[in-house]
């Protein structure tokens, strides 16, 4: 059965959109896997410790995997472009690459090293708005509200800057 899922994707050292789009070369050749859209991308202002402003955009993907078989793909490929592992356990650090999964279809799981929806996601203007392009209507498996409504209550403030597309 495949499920309609969303990954947040974020970097903010080096070439920002190159690892961006290296990363969506990866996640196409993932196995049961395809790239149904990708978002625009967006400058966004860092969260947190890190000084960098982050290149961020949302990837709709069509899969076959488990959650737990994404997961795991995700964290090789960040690898695979050389985030180091020190920066998966501290979690402001500044990364090449960062691979969430937001949305797993309806699915809702809690467990240490998974949870989706992506806990922070209706807190975060870089992942909501992007997120809004691809799909505004989807209603947030715990909170029930569409992405647009949490987009108009959002207490975020920090700036996310829509980027040229050939830019
Ligand atoms: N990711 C974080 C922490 N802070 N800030 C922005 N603007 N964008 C991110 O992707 C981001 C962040 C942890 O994953
Ligand atoms: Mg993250
Ligand atoms: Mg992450």
């Amino acid at each position: 059965m495949f499920r309609r899922v969303f990954i947040g994707v974020g970097s903010n050292i080096g070439n920002r959109r190159a690892y961006y789009q290296k990363a969506l070369d990866l996640m196409a050749d993932l196995p049961q896997t395809s790239i149904v859209r990708g978002s625009s991308l967006y400058e966004s202002e860092p969260i947190g410790e890190a000084k960098n402003w982050y290149v961020n955009g949302v990837v709709e993907l069509e899969t076959g995997l488990s959650p737990q078989q994404l997961l795991s793909r995700l964290q090789k490929i960040e690898l695979a472009l050389g985030r180091k592992r020190t920066a998966l356990t501290k979690k402001w650090a500044s990364r090449i690459i960062d691979l969430d999964i937001l949305l797993f279809d309806t699915h809702i799981m809690n467990e240490e090293q998974l949870k989706i929806p992506h806990p922070e996601m209706h807190r975060r203007r870089f992942v909501l708005l992007p997120l809004s392009e691809l799909a505004p209507q989807f209603a947030h498996p715990l909170l029930g509200s569409t992405v647009t409504e949490l987009l108009a209550d959002l207490a975020d403030d920090k700036q996310v800057l829509r980027l040229p597309s050939n830019g």
